[in-house]
């Protein structure tokens, strides 16, 4: 199995370079790999930084994005540019950590999607409320989608690059964190099996979060509401 590590970045001068490193031993041993680094021209050269620290490394790979900016986009451009067939997709603030990707990949042997989930039996955060928070929306937004996955907004995940390419991309890769139900979606109408395994997601340490969680409530509502009319192809 080759692995391409896709990581979305905006303002993380702070996480990336530590992130990568830690990225790389865990890799190292078991894995051809490369390490895709997707940023939007963030303000605190992030891509810079990056550049500069792995110019002699070419499994580093820093993309710099300079139009049509945003989350979702910037994964869907990682993925687009990946080399290899198994793709791993995580936040770069230390949220996912780094050491569970032998598992999402030991799992992606037997299942096309393998989801890092906080509600999964096992699973946490270790912010209390935000957990709280989280389960409470996902009640939700399970009633919404119609669906049996319990963390339908974690966006820690392994799957095949030919899977997700054969899926209708510009449906689902634009906005912000719901892209991550939409591509659950979409993956179950293809077939293609799901599996969520557990997962402690922690508190960013280093700079800022970039999620307004109240604006994101209602248009993650109306996202999960138009992909549920969809799948009665009433939209
Ligand atoms: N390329 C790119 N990456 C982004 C953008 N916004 C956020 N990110 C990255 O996406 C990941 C998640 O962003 P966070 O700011 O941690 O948002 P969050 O995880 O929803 O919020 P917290 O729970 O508060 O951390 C991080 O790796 C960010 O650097 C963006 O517009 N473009
Ligand atoms: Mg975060």
């Amino acid at each position: 199995m080759k692995v391409s590590v896709v990581l979305p970045t905006y303002n993380e001068s702070k996480n990336i370079i530590h992130l990568v490193n830690e990225i790389i031993s865990v890799l190292n041993e078991k894995y051809k790999f490369e390490i895709l680094v997707v940023d939007d021209n963030s303000p605190d050269y992030t891509f810079k930084i990056t550049d500069e620290t792995f110019k002699d490394d070419s499994r580093v790979i820093p993309i710099l994005r300079i139009n049509d900016r945003g989350f979702a986009k910037s994964i869907r451009e990682g993925i687009d540019k990946a080399r290899y067939d198994q793709i791993v997709v995580m936040d770069t603030d230390f949220t996912h950590n780094p050491k569970l990707i032998h598992k999402l990949l030991h799992v992606a042997k037997a299942y096309e999607l393998v989801s890092a989930s906080r509600f999964a039996p096992g699973g946490d955060m270790e912010d209390k409320i935000h957990y709280i928070s989280s389960l409470s929306y996902n009640w939700l937004l399970r009633i919404i989608l119609g669906t049996q996955i319990q963390d339908n907004l974690g966006g820690y995940f392994t799957a095949k690059k030919e899977h997700l390419m054969n899926l209708p991309l510009d449906e689902i890769f634009y906005g912000y964190g719901e892209y991550y139900f939409r591509l659950l979606h979409f993956m179950q109408h293809k077939k293609h099996t799901i599996v969520e395994i557990p997962a402690i997601y922690a508190s960013r340490i280093e700079g800022e979060s970039k999620s307004k969680f109240f604006n994101m409530m209602f248009i993650y509502l109306y996202n999960a509401i138009k992909v549920r009319l969809r799948k009665y192809k009433i939209y």
